[in-house]
């Protein structure tokens, strides 16, 4: 059998908490791994672990055909790799630093005007879970650079390219944001109102668990009616639910915890009832979500 190929060598550019997790997960797969850091001093432990300083940028950039980018923001990105000067003639960049789909598009230009290929990516991990399958790092870009990259961005975890365009790992990013703080959010309104009556969070948790887990798995049904666009009320109509929402905002006023939250939600489904969507079911409301803000 074919030996398989040796481990292909990467640059890591920044190095701060997230930057040094990735240039170690590569170093621990086996990459020749060089990084550069603006404080050269955070580069010691890696250094000391296998890693090869590279006493400038462009040395940096010119020892690998993959640099890997992961600074505070993408207008560190822009001054230290877009207008400074720096050779990125031939390179591919992997942009990791978090920011929104606009700043990925205008990066990927500016990259191409340099002469690099450009992917973006956004990282959905702490730097601890680098190098583990917890690890979900989305990439956005052109396919076959991402095709030529993923057996060396694969030793940073769970990796998947979304598509060509270069904004949609920001937008994945904060999607998956919503999500997050949205059952966080939920999850705190609840605790609220249980522990005016002397229940405490750990004694919520579980079944607060339980009901996200339960409607997790609607997603995929609401999902088909989204993209038909047709809201059948096959379990409950909104202006059933909009009685309950009614009951959340009471409850929330007479216990005296804050009611911001329920009040939202309330609104949103009495301008979607005021549309004439009463009738329909809950997913309708992506109609006012997908409206600007008033
Ligand atoms: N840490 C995390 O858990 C999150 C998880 C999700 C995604 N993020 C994003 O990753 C980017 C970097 O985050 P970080 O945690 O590594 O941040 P710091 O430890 O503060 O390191 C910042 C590095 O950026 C360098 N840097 C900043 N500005 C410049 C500049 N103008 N020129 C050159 N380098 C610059 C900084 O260098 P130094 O201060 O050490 O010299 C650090 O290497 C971020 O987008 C997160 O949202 C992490």
């Amino acid at each position: 059998a074919a030996a398989a190929p040796a481990p292909a060598p990467v640059t890591v550019v920044g190095l701060g908490l997230m930057g040094q997790a990735l240039a170690g997960a590569f170093l621990r797969a086996g990459h020749p791994t060089t990084v550069w850091n603006r404080t050269a001093s955070k580069a010691d432990q890696l250094v000391a672990e296998g890693a090869r300083r590279a006493p400038t940028l462009g040395e940096a950039l010119g020892a690998s055909p993959l640099t890997v980018v992961c600074l505070t923001d993408y207008d560190a990105v822009r001054d230290l790799l877009g207008t400074s000067g720096a050779d990125l003639d031939g390179t591919t960049l992997v942009n990791l630093t978090s920011g929104d789909s606009a700043q990925a598009r205008e990066a990927a230009r500016w990259a191409a005007k340099l002469g690099a290929r450009y992917l973006d990516g956004a990282i959905m991990a702490i730097p601890s879970a680098i190098g583990t399958a917890d690890a979900v790092i989305l990439h956005s870009g052109p396919a076959p650079d991402f095709a030529a990259h993923e057996p060396t961005l694969a030793a940073l975890g769970t990796v998947t390219h979304l598509g060509a365009d270069h904004g949609l790992a920001s937008l994945y990013d904060v999607a998956g944001l919503a999500m997050m703080w949205s059952v966080l959010n939920a999850w705190l309104q609840g605790t609220a109102l249980l522990r005016t009556v002397g229940v405490d969070a750990a004694t919520y948790a579980p079944f607060a668990r339980q009901i996200a887990a339960g409607v997790a798995e609607w997603l995929p049904g609401y999902a088909e009616q989204i993209d038909r666009g047709s809201f059948p009320a096959e379990v409950s109509a909104l202006e059933t639910d909009a009685r309950a929402m009614a009951h959340m905002v009471e409850e929330s006023e007479a216990a005296g915890v804050n009611a911001e939250l329920p009040k939202l939600i309330q609104a949103m489904a009495a301008r979607s009832i005021a549309a004439g969507h009463g009738a329909e079911q809950y997913p309708v409301l992506i109609e006012e979500f997908g409206k600007p803000s008033g």
